[in-house]
C-alpha cells in the first residue's frame, strides 16, 4: 500500500461527511449508531440509511434525522451500493448498523483521508476481534489471506464494514458484487493504485439478530474475491 501524501488545501470536515449503511432490522442497534455518529460529528455528517426493514428501524433513523431510502431487501451489496449512490459528500463512511463498529473513530478515518489517503479501511482483526463468532473470525482471517495471495499485496481484513472513501473512487469504479461487496470495495481500489490505509479498529459483539448466513454469505464471498482479483488482473 502506498504512502500517501497530504494535499495541503484540502482539509474535510465533519460537513464534508456521508455516513451509509444498509439497515436490515437493526431496530435493536440503530438509536445507538446513530446517536454515536451525531455525537461524535457533532451533528454535521450527512446520514444515509438503504432500508430493507419490517421493525421499526426505518422510524427510528427519520427520528435521528438520518435520510431513508427503503428498498426491498436485496442483500448486503444491493443496500450498500445504493447508499453510496445517495451519498452526496466528498468523503463516504460505510458502517453496519449492527453496533459492532466504533463509530468514536471516526474523526481518525477522517484524519487519514486529510492526510492523503483515498481509501481508509479499518481492520478489525489486528486487535483479535475476540466479539466475532469464531467462525466468522477464522473466515475473515482466510478470506484477508486469500486476497492477499491473489492481489500481491498483503491485505488484514478485506470483509470490514467501516471504511472511508473520497467519493472519486466510489464514482469512478464499477461495483459488481453483493454479499462480497465490501471485499469488492477494498480490492478494486487497491489493484488500481488508490492510497488505501488500514487502521485498527475495536470490533465490538453485535446487537440483534445477524442477515449473514456463515456458510453460504462466506462462499459468496470467496467467489466475488477470485472474480474480483481475476477481473483486476485482466483489466
Ligand atoms: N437494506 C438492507 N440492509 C441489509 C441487508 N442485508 C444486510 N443488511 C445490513 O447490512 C449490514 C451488514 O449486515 P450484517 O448482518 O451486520 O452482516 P455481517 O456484519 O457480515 O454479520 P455480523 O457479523 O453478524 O454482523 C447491517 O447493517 C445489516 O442490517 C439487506 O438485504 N437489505
Ligand atoms: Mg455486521
Amino acid at each position: 500500500m502506498a504512502t500517501a501524501t497530504a494535499v495541503e488545501d484540502e482539509a474535510f470536515t465533519f460537513d464534508d461527511v456521508s455516513v451509509v449503511m444498509g439497515t436490515y432490522n437493526e431496530a435493536a442497534a440503530i438509536g445507538t449508531v446513530l446517536s454515536d455518529i451525531d455525537d461524535v460529528t457533532d451533528g454535521r455528517a450527512e446520514v444515509v440509511c438503504v432500508d430493507g426493514s419490517s421493525d421499526r428501524t426505518p422510524e427510528i433513523a427519520r427520528e435521528h434525522g438520518a435520510r431513508v431510502i427503503e428498498q426491498e431487501p436485496q442483500g448486503y451489496g444491493v443496500a450498500v451500493e445504493a447508499a453510496l449512490d445517495a451519498a452526496s459528500r466528498p468523503v463516504i463512511v460505510t458502517t453496519d448498523c449492527d453496533d459492532t463498529y466504533p463509530m468514536n473513530r471516526l474523526p481518525d478515518f477522517l484524519e487519514k483521508v486529510n492526510e492523503g489517503y483515498d481509501v481508509v479501511s479499518g481492520d478489525r482483526l489486528y486487535h483479535g476481534a475476540d466479539a466475532m463468532p469464531l467462525f466468522n473470525r477464522l473466515g475473515n482471517h482466510a478470506f484477508a489471506a486469500l486476497a492477499s495471495v491473489l492481489l500481491g499485496e498483503r491485505i488484514h481484513d478485506t470483509t470490514t464494514g467501516m471504511r472511508a472513501y473520497r467519493s472519486e473512487v466510489i464514482e469512478k469504479i464499477r461495483w459488481t458484487e453483493n454479499t462480497g461487496l465490501s471485499a469488492e470495495l477494498l480490492m478494486r481500489p487497491l489493484a488500481r493504485e488508490y492510497d488505501v490505509y488500514e487502521m485498527p479498529i475495536e470490533y465490538a459483539e453485535r446487537k440483534g439478530e445477524t442477515t449473514l448466513d456463515p456458510i453460504s454469505g462466506g462462499w459468496d464471498i470467496a467467489r466475488s474475491i477470485c472474480t474480483v482479483a481475476i477481473e483486476e488482473r485482466f483489466r
